[in-house]
């Protein structure tokens, strides 16, 4: 059953990709029992920090940032729908994805009207909304990014208001460990474990006895941190401790994988609030060494500079326990997802996972994924297209195979689960 002529595979690629179901690896979406914490419509689509950004380019710099925060959401919207969709074209990846959702939801792009889309919001509620959602973006399961740092979402868990709905999984992430023990450990005593700022074996002890009780609570799929660009590794310093004699052995005792996001300048403008952050370059022979020293751990990585993208991807050549992952934030942009997908198909054929949404309003599930398929889409016909050139023909089931593995598979056989209702 194989695809014969060129176009046929053109279509039979695109068509596979647009309608394999995907595992979303990385969200910052919520389970409706989170409540409040799950983000969805026009308001929040138009307020999402990387429109932020982009609108405050146009206000003057004599003009307060304040003025701008001290407005409601639906007047920051508002605002947002002015700035970046009226007063000028709306060009940009994160511009054009809020129009990409209002075009596949069935609204009127063309009335620009924004009180109309309101109205199409007001009816749903958020299961409705998630429900068409996935169907829309044609989504099986999302990883949520599940921070017991933060006091809203805590609670809920040791309410054992937890998770139900099994298209959502945890992942445990626990940024101040790393990049702010300060004030970590104060947290961590409020919390009830006996930690020290001093590097103490309770302090060890303890802060691995944290990390075990909230992957068993969150059930989490993976244990996960961002870094700056300047993290190295291995040093003396409080990272490498931390990492060597509490992380990797949590995540080893507990046959997690451990997630590694580096390359963020956090809060280079604060006055931008989550708008704030900046990539910068990271050190790819750091990931080498954590990979050498551990082979038993596995390792997903994604870095926020496009100057790593190569190098960390033949370092994916080098170690099978690192999994490259993502075209992460200011990487997930039309041309770069371009750009790196095909070089990672060039470098590891299909043994690597292209994409994770990073979405934060559940909307964007649509157009964060609608563009990415298009690119993978077109990137695995021309490779396939190479290979029928020289009398290799993939079957369907090939074909299936592969996307399957990219959308989804890949991840699930990198955390040792098999796949939910399969
Ligand atoms: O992409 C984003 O929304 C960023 O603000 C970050 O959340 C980043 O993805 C992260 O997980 O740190
Ligand atoms: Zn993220």
């Amino acid at each position: 059953d194989t695809v014969v002529s060129g176009k046929e595979l053109e279509a039979f690629v695109r068509q596979t990709v647009q309608k394999t179901m995907i595992t979303d690896m990385h969200t910052h979406l919520y389970a409706p029992e989170f409540g409040s914490l799950l983000l969805w419509g026009i308001d929040e689509l138009l307020t999402y920090h990387y429109l932020v950004a982009e609108t405050l380019r146009w206000t003057e710099v004599d003009s307060p940032y304040e003025q701008f925060w001290s407005l409601s959401k639906s007047q920051q919207a508002e605002y947002i729908w002015r700035k970046l969709f009226l007063e000028h074209s709306p060009l940009s990846e994160a511009a054009s994805g809020v129009l990409q959702v209002l075009h596949t939801m069935g609204l009127d792009v063309g009335s620009r009207d924004l009180n109309e889309y309101r109205k199409q919001w007001a009816s749903r509620t958020p299961q409705q909304q998630i429900d068409a959602v996935f169907q829309l973006a044609g989504i099986r399961d999302v990883v949520m990014t599940n921070d017991p740092f933060d006091p809203n979402e805590r609670e809920l868990w040791l309410d054992g208001r937890g998770k139900e709905d099994p298209r959502f999984h945890a992942a445990l992430r626990v940024d101040p460990l790393l990049n702010n023990w300060d004030t970590a450990v104060p947290e961590l005593h409020r919390m009830g474990y006996q930690v020290e700022a001093a590097w103490t074996d309770q302090t060890i002890k303890e802060t691995q006895r944290f990390l075990r009780d909230w992957v068993q609570r969150m059930d989490a799929l993976y244990m996960a941190v961002s870094m700056p660009g300047d993290f190295r590794y291995p040093i003396e310093d409080h990272r490498a401790r931390m990492i060597d004699e509490v992380m990797i052995p949590a995540c080893q005792e507990l046959g997690i994988p451990f997630a590694l996001m580096i390359g963020v300048r956090r809060q280079v403008n604060p006055e931008l609030r989550l708008a704030g952050d900046m990539s910068m370059l990271s050190d790819v022979s750091s990931v080498e060494a954590l990979c050498r020293k551990y082979p038993q751990q596995k390792f997903l990585v994604t870095m926020l500079a496009r100057e790593n993208q190569h190098e960390l991807a033949v370092l994916a050549r080098k170690f099978r326990n690192l999994m490259v992952f993502g075209c992460w934030w200011f990487l997930n942009i039309g041309s770069i997802v371009k750009e790196m997908t095909a070089f990672r198909v060039e470098l590891l054929g299909t043994s690597m996972i292209p994409q994770h949404s990073d979405a934060r309003i559940l909307e964007q599930l649509i157009y964060k994924w609608g563009h990415s398929r298009e690119i993978i889409a077109s990137v695995l016909t021309e490779k396939y297209s190479r290979l029928q050139r020289v009398g290799w023909t993939a079957s369907r089931e090939e074909i299936k195979r592969d996307v399957e593995d990219l959308l989804g598979n890949n991840f699930w056989r990198f955390v040792g689960k098999t796949i939910p209702g399969n």
